[in-house]
């Protein structure tokens, strides 16, 4: 995967968007030591201080960008991997679905996925790059996040009490995110990958409010389906849901 770092960028999606069109068919690795516009979904800000890994990987899809709905909760295994060799014994993290690592019930990383509109005829959806974009709170104290964030936030030096080596870490994350992609392309969502994400679902057999289009509703958070989506329990009947966010009802 060719490795591209700068020092400052607004986000590195967007710098990752731009460069696809350069580097066609390209695995592109984007890096940034600070972000002054790094975003979150639905247009919320990320805050990217320096000594936090920011980045973003263009993946050049071979399939259909629908078999690549799984791609948010693949990044946060990524994610895992990379840091599972710094973590103290009994830290575990977990995945909060869709899209975010947690430790300690706090948020370490999140991940932003987008696509690549195309200008034409969309007859070449399989060539549509996908972005995925990655923020870990790796070499940074939690305060330097602002106030207000809509969850508490945790980094790795906090957990661990040491700073790693970031370059190496973002290596890391990108390579196994490639592999992970690779065999999504192979066998499509397998359900070894399921069950992988299943295990680290934060809250899974607990009440959560589930929140989507200004809408909630509360349920029993069972698990995921064979593409990643999140089975909800609900008044006895199952629901299936691809976008929205959990939050917690009862503490865990
Ligand atoms: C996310 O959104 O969690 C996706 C974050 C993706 C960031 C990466 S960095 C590299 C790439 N380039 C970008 O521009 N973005 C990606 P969401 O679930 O919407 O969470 C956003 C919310 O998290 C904000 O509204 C804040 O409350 C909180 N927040 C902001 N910065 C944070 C941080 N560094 N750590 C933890 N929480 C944060």
């Amino acid at each position: 995967m060719r490795r591209l770092d700068f020092d400052t960028l607004g986000s590195t999606n967007d710098t990752a968007l731009e460069l696809a069109g350069k580097y066609p068919h390209q695995a592109l690795l984007i890096v940034a030591a600070t972000q002054h516009g790094g975003r979150g979904r639905n247009g919320r800000a990320w805050s990217s201080p320096r000594g936090g890994a920011w980045l973003s990987v263009v993946w050049p899809c071979k399939l259909a960008l629908e078999h690549y709905e799984p791609a948010p909760l693949l990044a946060g295994l990524a994610v895992i991997d990379a840091i599972a060799p710094h973590l103290p014994p009994g830290c575990d993290p977990a995945i909060k679905w869709p899209n975010d690592v947690m430790l300690d019930n706090c948020k370490l990383a999140g991940v932003l996925c987008q696509r690549q509109v195309a200008a034409g005829p969309t007859t070449t959806h399989q060539a549509a790059p996908l972005v995925v974009g990655i923020g870990i709170n790796v070499n940074i104290d939690p305060e330097q996040l602002g106030a207000n964030l809509r969850q508490p936030a945790t980094s790795l030096r906090q957990v661990t009490g040491h700073d790693v080596d970031l370059s190496a870490l973002i290596d890391s994350v990108a390579a196994n995110l490639a592999q992970r992609m690779q065999r999504l392309e192979a066998g499509n969502f397998s359900p070894s990958q399921v069950a992988e994400v299943e295990n680290r679902l934060i809250w899974r057999g607990k009440q959560v409010n589930f929140l989507h289009a200004g809408a909630s509703k509360q349920g029993w958070l069972r698990g995921l389906d064979t593409q990643g989506r999140l089975l909800l329990e609900i008044d006895g009947g199952m629901m299936t849901l691809n976008a929205g966010e959990i939050q917690q009802l009862a503490k865990v």
